[in-house]
């Protein structure tokens, strides 16, 4: 059959459309995530939508699986293919429509880049507002798909603040146009809605009209030694309620930097401490930010603000490249969500937890202070079996799980469920809940071909 299949898809797309070599099956099969083994069918590239909707249908008589494909930079194996699957990649559709400036909106393919559609828009004073170190890379279908958030949640929100319309192949086949172009609508569902962050199960996203900001105005950035993430709960509170705006507040732990400095060369900032802020402002009536550090005594271990934009854009690498950094070693990742008010308790917690089960474990703690997102990446050590590691982080997980449900939090903040936090999905989130989102699922993909075993199984 898969023989037949393949010919098929290779007659009415062409022979360079699809791939079954073993090298091309390792690279797009998986994404940033390497618990899974990739195990493809083939990868097809479809140039448009008319044959996206062709190879969908094509899936769906013959009953073969569809694992949707963007920029792979995910972080919950969302995008791996390990069970024989199709990976249909987006990559070509990577048309950027032109921009309606008075509507503030602009259509692309989902294939585009994100950082691609920024140099766009940058020419029009406009931009899309989910920054991600991965912009390089990660795409807009994959950002809307995976509902991604980054380090301009705190003033922007996510990415599904910022879409109007989405243009999908349902499981099938058939092409619909969800939304439109209105920044007002409430004629019925947000069914565009439903999509964002629907990790490609329900819909392959196809193209989408976006909803633009104008640039943000020149901001000011600065990174704060402190002695732990309270401290650094401290320090936000306290520069909310100054005359600023803030874009981004982000902490790190040392080992975090350390890593960076290694990975990357660049000079440490300040003096070693427990915990560093990274902190992004606008400063529209020119608060004296060194003089109000300075101002908050024994708070403020140390304290550099940038001077420049090239100084300012350095300082950012310490918190942009802790991923690339931390990406060459053996890690297990987590991505927690708890209310902001309860994030530095949480982070004591996961300290101590850690200390106490774990001791010669390094934990590499960091996270979007103003979204209550705590990043946590465990080091595996040298003399653990891979097998020995995995059971042990099974474990630690289950741990974190249970301190975040604490705190009415939530196991994925930003980074999703995927096949890596399946497993867990109903220790955060109410049975009933997972119920209905069986339910929508069934009810969009009766036979489960889109991206099937992704965040539950059926
Ligand atoms: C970030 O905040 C990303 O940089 C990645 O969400 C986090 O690597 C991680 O664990
Ligand atoms: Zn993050």
């Amino acid at each position: 059959m898969s023989t037949n299949f393949l010919e098929q898809l290779r007659a009415n797309l062409g022979a360079n459309a699809v791939a079954t070599d073993p090298t091309e099956l390792q690279h797009w099969g998986r994404d940033w995530t390497r618990a899974f083994e990739p195990a493809p069918l083939a990868v097809v590239w479809p140039r448009d939508t008319a044959e996206v909707a062709f190879v969908v249908q094509a899936c769906s008589e013959a009953c073969v699986a569809i694992v949707p494909s963007g920029g792979r930079t995910g972080l919950a194996a969302g995008a791996v293919a390990a069970r024989g699957e199709l990976v249909l990649s987006l990559d070509r559709l990577r048309n950027v429509g032109p921009v309606d400036v008075l509507n503030r909106s602009v259509t692309v393919g989902a294939g585009v880049p994100n950082a691609v559609l920024q140099e766009a828009l940058a020419p029009h004073g406009l931009w899309w507002p989910v920054d991600l170190a991965s912009k390089g890379s990660a795409t807009i279908g994959g950002n809307l798909a995976t509902n991604a958030g980054g380090l301009r949640v705190l003033r922007y929100g996510h990415a599904r603040n910022w879409v109007l319309g989405l243009e999908v192949v349902l499981a099938s086949g058939e092409m619909v146009r969800l939304g439109g172009a209105l920044h007002k609508d409430n004629s019925g569902y947000a069914l565009q809605q439903l999509l964002v962050g629907s990790e490609g199960t329900l819909g392959v996203i196809t193209a989408a009209t976006l909803a633009l900001a104008p640039l943000p105005g020149p901001s000011e950035v600065f990174v704060v030694g402190l002695r732990d993430f309270d401290a650094a709960a401290r320090l936000f509170g306290a520069l909310r309620s100054c005359s600023v705006t803030i874009n981004a507040f982000e902490a790190l732990t040392d080992l975090c930097l350390t890593r960076v400095v290694t990975h990357t060369g660049l000079p440490r900032p300040l003096p070693t401490c427990a915990v560093y802020a990274l902190c992004d402002v606008e400063n529209p009536r020119g608060l004296d930010l060194a003089g109000w550090l300075a101002g908050l005594g024994d708070l403020v271990i140390d304290a550099v603000v940038a001077t420049d934009r090239a100084q300012a854009e350095r300082l950012w690498q310490y918190r942009e490249r802790i991923t690339e950094s931390l990406q060459p070693l053996r890690l297990h990742k987590n991505d927690v969500a708890v209310p902001v008010s309860a994030m530095a308790a949480l982070a004591g917690e996961v300290s101590k937890w850690f200390a106490a089960h774990r001791p010669d474990w390094q934990v590499a703690l960091f996270g979007h202070v103003g979204d209550g997102n705590l990043h946590v990446n465990a080091l595996a050590p040298q003399h653990l079996s891979h097998e020995a590691w995995r059971a042990a982080c099974a474990d630690a997980d289950r741990a974190l799980y249970a301190l975040v449900a604490t705190h009415g939090g939530s196991l994925s903040a930003e980074h999703g469920i995927g096949l890596l936090k399946k497993p867990y999905l109903g220790l955060t989130r109410d049975g009933a809940e997972v119920a209905q989102m069986r339910a929508v699922k069934r009810a969009l993909d009766p036979a489960n071909l889109l991206n099937p075993g992704k965040i539950f199984d059926l």
